[in-house]
């Protein structure tokens, strides 16, 4: 990126206060944030104390050989005790944690004390095959009861898992597992994905073909799909013979705070991908703090859901780390929101008396293509928190969930985190912050988080730059996995002490370009390989595609700088139209004036191509680097992690060669 800072070109003025119910009863409140200002780590020791330690620590934080921090280093806990037994012990048995509902129509429940005997039980199963504390254990499943469980029974037990997504090929697969070096990997014989069977444990038998996966002694194979499965006989174990005749009896053994508890591969744009290494105490601190400050849970009365895949860290953190530490009763769903109609998920959310709904802004756009008289069908109004995360969430799309979903009553809390961030790090407080549509505005309480120039400056309000954190969180990774140089080259070289004219303090690089509007709010523009240089400007994807969206016949944009010999790099946008739009004449032209007028000339798109789908990664960002190599007429890079490689081949055909 260029010196000039990004172009500061997008204005909201819609507020939304929090509703004064919900304020009058917030877990949370203003008092929060100057408790931590006055005392960040003895806020965070108090945080601690949420859970249950077997012994309590005595430190906080340990940065004396920093980036390489250690949180509450002495202190002894299990995880899946405080996920699942304490709640037991505490009287909660009955409580449902997981209502589960499958794809096709079938659902159960699982109570807090079903949730131990599975839980226990799988745990006795892992040590039967020989799995030890420290040994790292692939999960490779559907949205299933048995993925929770597997994850659990991994962290009472202290072996890492690696959860891969269902959807991954065998081959981002076998990456992983040689990464990790795993032992052991638990699958299914497939899921329920658009109304049909779709196979998964193919897809292990050809990873463990592979050099470097010899260290797999057993794949545990739960039956789900019922579907024919190749069987290595030795090898491969089923779940229902080996757990179901395990003791319901398993004593946790308390493991050190800075245990590793998982780790989780992100693709990035280049190279292999990075594992993430979380460890126990502190992650659990901060993702049981943030889901009961974010969502305001009351874990007595609410009913919360998260549609993410346990296979993003969304899913590890907000489906079951942080909700089941804080005795949560949550929805599970297998499918896709639109199988087999389009309501399905408010068809969900209607049956559960969902009230705490979590989502991510790609779907929240589908559902606005699909239309509103959807989600109208349905009684929506337990709700009454929703959540975004996974991208910039554009403030049409904002306002239209608000409205449509939550019935211009419930707070929106946009949600900036990611894989490496283990928890949420800047969101509203839904009982605290008056809302903007669009962004993330502030660092929760104990978090440290500005926006900086090229030489490591704070920007003032009004400008842009990079997003920082700045100072160490609980539940931050810890490293990337085998890799320590690694870990600093790509977080902490760019901003860290003697790497800039002003760089004394070790500060984290998010990667993601943001900026401070005039109240010092946060908005996220989007990845830095992303941002656009249009004759000397930096400008973000993320604006671009934002101003899109604002105009009432578009449902979604994704926005790529492809080169251009006048002005460097010129605007292309991709667009998906609105149910009811049309590729009329002209509206080509009028989605350029409509950008120009929202955000200057300058930002005015060269080419704008209506197409019906947009490529994305399973947990729904889209992937600009796939669409930039299509409007430069390259040759596509890797398209492992998209979800449907033929929407590509679709976009291609809609463009013509080189203009
Ligand atoms: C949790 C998660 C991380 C990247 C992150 C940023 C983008 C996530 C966002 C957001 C704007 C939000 N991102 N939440 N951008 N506003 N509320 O998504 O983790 O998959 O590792 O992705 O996602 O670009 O850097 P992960």
């Amino acid at each position: 990126m260029s010196n000039e800072s990004l172009a500061n070109l997008l204005r909201e003025e819609r507020r939304f206060a929090p509703p004064a119910d919900l304020a009058a009863a917030a877990n949370v409140t203003a008092e929060a944030y100057e408790q931590a200002k006055a005392d960040r780590l003895g806020f965070w020791a108090e945080q601690a104390r949420r859970l249950t330690w077997a012994a309590e620590p005595t430190e906080t934080l340990d940065w004396s050989n920093p980036p390489f921090a250690k949180w509450f280093a002495d202190g002894k806990l299990n995880v899946a005790y405080n996920c699942v037994d304490r709640h037991v012990e505490n009287g909660l048995g009955d409580r449902v944690a997981i209502h589960f509902e499958g794809e096709p129509g079938d659902s159960r429940s699982l109570t807090y004390a079903d949730l131990q005997r599975e839980v226990a039980k799988a745990a006795n199963a892992l040590t039967e095959l020989g799995v030890q504390a420290g040994d790292r254990v692939a999960i490779y499943l559907p949205m299933i009861p048995e993925a929770v469980v597997a994850m659990l029974a991994c962290a009472r037990i202290g072996a890492p898992h690696s959860v891969v997504f269902g959807g991954f090929s065998a081959d981002a697969l076998a990456t992983r597992i040689q990464d990790a070096d795993a032992r052991v990997v638990i699958t299914s014989d497939g899921g329920y994905r658009r109304g049909k069977p779709s196979a998964l444990k193919p897809a292990v038998d050809e990873a463990l073909t592979r050099p470097g996966t010899e260290n797999v002694r057993s794949v545990l194979v739960v039956r789900r799909t019922g579907q024919e499965t190749a069987w290595h006989e030795g090898r491969d174990v089923w779940w229902h013979e080996l757990v179901d005749r395990q003791s319901e009896q398993h004593t946790p053994e308390a493991f050190g705070a800075e245990h590793p508890l998982f780790i989780l591969y992100t693709s990035g744009t280049t190279g292999k991908p990075k594992g993430i290494l979380h460890t126990t105490g502190g992650y659990l601190t901060q993702v049981a703090y943030t889901h009961h400050a974010v969502f305001d849970l009351k874990p007595e009365s609410d009913v919360y859901w998260c549609t993410a895949d346990v296979g993003w860290v969304t899913g590890h953190s907000y489906i079951v780390y942080g909700p089941l530490a804080n005795g949560a009763t949550e929805v599970l769903y297998e499918g896709t929101p639109d199988t087999p109609h389009q309501g399905r998920w408010w068809e969900i959310v209607q049956k559960y008396g969902v009230t705490i709904f979590y989502t991510a802004p790609t779907a929240i756009r589908a559902c606005m293509k699909w239309g509103d008289d959807i989600p109208a069908k349905f009684d929506l109004s337990s709700l009454r928190v929703l959540g975004s995360v996974g991208e910039p969430i554009n403030p049409e799309a904002w306002v239209w969930y608000r409205r449509n979903i939550g019935a211009d009553r419930t707070p929106v809390v946009d949600t900036w985190w990611q894989t490496e961030t283990g928890g949420i790090m800047i969101s509203p407080l839904p009982g605290v912050t008056e809302t903007k549509p669009g962004s993330a505005q502030v660092p929760l309480p104990g978090i440290a988080a500005t926006v900086v120039d090229d030489e490591a400056r704070e920007v003032p309000d009004g400008a842009g730059g990079y997003l920082v954190l700045t100072e160490p969180w609980p539940s931050m990774l810890r490293t990337i996995w085998g890799d320590d140089q690694r870990y600093l080259d790509t977080y902490w070289a760019r901003f860290g002490p003697g790497q800039s004219a002003t760089g004394v303090a070790w500060r984290y690089f998010a990667g993601d370009g943001a900026k401070k509007d005039d109240d010092g709010d946060i908005w996220l523009l989007g990845r830095v390989d992303d941002v656009m240089l249009v004759s000397g400007h930096n400008i973000s994807t993320t604006e671009v595609e934002s101003a899109l969206v604002s105009h009432p016949k578009v449902a979604e944009a994704a926005v790529v700088g492809a080169t251009d010999p006048q002005t460097t790099q010129a605007i292309c946008a991709f667009v998906i139209l609105r149910g009811s739009a049309s590729e009329s004449e002209g509206l080509v032209e009028e989605l350029r004036a409509h950008v120009a007028k929202a955000l200057g000339p300058i930002a005015k798109p060269k080419r704008i191509l209506p197409v019906a789908e947009l490529p994305k990664t399973r947990s729904g960002k889209i992937m600009r680097r796939l669409l930039r190599d299509v409007a430069e007429n390259r040759a596509l890079g890797d398209v492992t992690t998209l979800t449907d490689s033929s929407v590509m081949e679709l976009i291609q055909s809609k463009l013509p060669t080189a203009s």
